[in-house]
């Protein structure tokens, strides 16, 4: 049986900051699971496979099953139903808080995080699969049981049309469709396998265009696999490294994500890598095309693109930098002379690839860069000592379900998670009885704070300071982010104000300097505030965006959450140290605040980056506002809001926001007009924080009653659509929030609406 471990190394090439806390991977014991308990999982995936088409998410119920086990004792009080929602007892909601607390508790790990699934793009094992097998790695470090999981998680995602998406929710794409494919043909799987889904699949693919018209990252994973041409790239020289630094299109102005993955691609592509070339990659140079393999228009190829994929299109301008560079620039840099400078180029990048690697510990920023990153270290030097550093780190990115074994889109959401935990805990005003769970929730924040910079000239590294920051998982990940920064600062202020004897001794004082230096530090010249660092470049950048299926990755811009969050933290800091920069942080908040208001859609609506999407911005905008010190009668733009989420509400009482909305930027029910647990949270907290139940509290009746409703028999909440997002078109998991905003919302309901009677 497959079982979680927490906070443990377990390999000499792993290396940790602080014990490995927060860390979190699956193990698979063939000794381990009574008969009924193997039983209880197979179920669970008989059953996600029976509804695959219909209920595309899963649930994450190998976790809930094994927390379960190890909490044999946890009770839970009887389940209670809401019928008339203009009479909701408060005996009812406390009922409803205290079974979702318990359970919620129960689901928290003993080094004070709560784990799960951080799954939903389709895009990232590939890159793993891939870099692995081109490496000889592939049997030594997936196991014939992680292996046989992840093919069960590739076929349970295949779409009714026989192709794959962008993500688990997503139409098909080749993007998807191709680099799935070429997965399970990795893992073993034949051509013909999988009762026809195989067939279906090539299928899929041929019709649309074939692997050709595969998108930009597409085409550089295959072909560092061998079956397309690197001529059919187009050009991602390293060279752009050594340009000044003062050039808008310098990489270090880039976003750091962007920045990152365009780093180690640019080396693979420097030096035209390709693997072995095996018998499975011989036979899949004819699975994928329409036309034989030599024939293939590799020119052409270099900007198909099929139109399932295409959300962001090439812009003319790109199409003759990329020719240009590819037939001018590229053949000069291939011979000598030129070719010394790509060499100089090709080691300042690897230079750059190290330092990253060893300054996140070897879990790089995010999945794709990690596996690139590693990729380029065996390309460097197969028996590199930093080649073996990566691999106990690969474990960091799967997690497993009952959907099958999936690549994660970071190593996790754990500091986040906790963050957003201790304030839903603490808005239901039952702390002391949750005492034990926010002690050690506050443990492992504390635990998770960066303490120092990276080493040596931050400037020539493009880093910006990190010391007392929170990161968005782990320390040892360990980048700073400015509203993980700023959560967990709210958080630790909130725990600071009530006795150390139930939630420990408080941060140290120059811990919370030192974060909110690193907020202060962080404001752009707008007021709005970025991801990870400064707005370093111009939004024109975007133009030279080569990724056909993200919005928004060239550059870090500035976003509602990350600007509001930044405000809220401020404020609740200055209460309590009212002394400290003063002056700036006063300033800080005012520019903060008018810069929410200025990004304020016509509508009344934010749109959140983040999280699906007008319910989730508008969340953060009216928040961010009202920390400011804004009200409903004195602010228009809080006023608006109101009106835009009232206007949303669904007839059940919930609110229900697609995925759609991020797309399309056009605010989008859930099918059927069906409300969600999540997004119905983000409504109640924000029109409570609004003051709606003064002026009209039966839209929060309505809303409760649907939350109160959906709590499931054990105290858990539904698991129900995909929620997170990035980059305009992809979608996230974040499988903490079903039961986070929930209980959050109804604890403000609680202590809001109806102690206020
Ligand atoms: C994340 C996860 C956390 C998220 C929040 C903190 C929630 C947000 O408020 C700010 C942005 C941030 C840090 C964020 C940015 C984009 C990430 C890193 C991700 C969604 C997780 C995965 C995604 C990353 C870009 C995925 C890899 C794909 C590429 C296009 C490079």
């Amino acid at each position: 049986m497959w079982k979680l471990v927490i906070a443990e190394g377990g390999s000499p090439w792993l290396r940790t900051l602080n014990n490995n806390v927060g860390r979190q991977f699956w193990e698979f014991d063939p000794n381990l699971g009574t008969p009924e308990q193997i039983r209880e999982i197979n179920d669970a995936r008989e059953n996600f496979q029976k509804h695959r088409f219909e209920q595309k998410h899963s649930a994450d119920l190998l976790m809930r099953f094994q927390f379960a086990a190890e909490n044999p004792n946890n009770v839970v009080l009887p389940q209670v139903k809401v019928k008339d929602e203009d009479d909701i007892a408060e005996e009812t909601v406390v009922t409803t808080l205290k079974r979702a607390l318990s359970y919620h508790s129960s689901l928290q790990a003993h080094d004070g995080h709560w784990p799960g699934d951080y799954g939903g793009p389709m895009f990232l094992m590939p890159g793993l699969v891939i870099a692995l097998s081109v490496s000889g790695a592939l049997n030594a470090v997936l196991s014939k049981e992680h292996q046989k999981e992840m093919c069960r998680y590739l076929y349970n995602h295949q779409n009714r049309d026989g192709g794959w998406g962008l993500h688990i929710e997503g139409h098909s794409t080749m993007f998807g469709s191709a680099l799935t494919y070429v997965t399970l043909r990795l893992l073993g799987e034949g051509a013909d396998d999988g009762d026809g889904a195989m067939e279906r699949g090539r299928k899929w693919i041929l019709e649309h265009g074939s692997a050709s018209a595969i998108t930009s990252w597409g085409k550089m994973w295959l072909s560092v696999l061998g079956v397309f041409e690197w001529d059919g790239n187009n050009p991602m020289p390293p060279e752009i490294w050594l340009l000044p630094y003062l050039l808008p299109i310098h990489p270090g102005r880039m976003w750091c994500h962007c920045r990152m993955v365009y780093l180690p691609m640019s080396y693979l592509y420097g030096k035209r890598f390709v693997g072995p070339i095996t018998p499975t990659v011989l036979s899949l140079r004819r699975e994928l095309y329409n036309v034989p393999y030599h024939e293939i228009d590799w020119n052409h190829a270099r900007n198909e693109c099929a139109k399932e994929d295409l959300y962001y299109p090439h812009p003319l301008v790109q199409d003759i930098l990329w020719a240009a560079l590819h037939k001018a620039v590229e053949p000069v840099l291939l011979q000598w002379p030129g070719k010394r400078l790509r060499e100089k180029a090709l080691s300042h990048v690897m230079e750059h690839i190290h330092y990253e690697d060893e300054n996140t510990r070897y879990l790089c920023i995010g999945p794709v860069n990690k596996v690139l990153n590693m990729l380029c270290c065996w390309v460097e030097d197969p028996n590199s000592e930093a080649f073996k550093l990566h691999l106990p780190r690969i474990y960091d990115y799967l997690w497993i379900a009952e959907d099958g074994m999936k690549m994660q889109g970071y190593n996790g959401s754990q500091l986040w998670d906790a963050a957003f935990a201790v304030q839903a805990i603490l808005a239901t005003n039952l702390a002391e009885e949750y005492g034990a769970t926010l002690k050690k929730a506050h443990t492992f924040i504390k635990n998770s704070q960066v303490k120092d910079d990276c080493p040596g000239d931050l400037s020539y590294w493009y880093r910006h300071i990190s010391k007392g920051a929170w990161p968005f998982s782990t320390a040892d990940h360990g980048w700073p982010i400015s509203d993980c920064t700023s959560e967990g600062l709210k958080a630790v202020l909130l725990l600071s104000k009530l006795p150390s004897d139930i939630v420990g001794e408080p941060l140290e004082v120059k811990c919370l300097y030192d974060a909110v230096n690193v907020i202060l530090s962080l404001q752009n010249d707008d007021g709005g505030y970025a991801t990870y660092e400064l707005t370093r470049s111009y939004a024109w950048l975007e133009l030279l965006n080569p990724a056909e299926t993200f919005g928004d990755i060239v550059i870090d811009y500035p976003y509602v959450e990350c600007t509001s969050a930044s405000i809220q933290a401020l404020v609740s800091f200055r209460r309590l140290y009212p002394g400290h920069r003063r002056e700036e942080i006063e300033k800080c908040i005012k520019q903060a605040a008018s810069f929410i208001e200025k990004i304020q859609a016509e509508d009344g609506s934010w749109y959140g980056s983040w999280a699906v999407c007008f319910t989730y911005g508008t969340w953060f905008g009216v928040k961010g506002l009202i920390a400011a010190g804004k009200t409903y009668d004195n602010c228009p733009s809080i006023r608006k809001a109101c009106d835009f989420l009232l206007s949303k509400q669904v007839s059940s009482g919930g609110w229900g926001e697609s995925y759609l909305s991020c797309q399309n930027k056009v605010y989008t029910n859930l099918k059927g007009d069906k409300s969600h647990v999540v997004n119905t949270g983000w409504a109640m907290l924000t029109l409570i924080a609004a003051g709606q139940a003064e002026r009209d509290p039966k839209p929060l009746h309505r809303a409760a009653k649907v939350l109160i409703n959906s709590q499931m028999p054990n105290g858990d909440f539904p698991q129900q659509e995909i929620m997170g997002v990035f980059n305009k078109n992809c979608m996230i998991t974040y499988a903490a929030y079903r039961n986070i905003f929930p209980i959050w919302a109804l604890g403000e309901y609680r202590t809001q609406v109806l102690q206020m009677k």
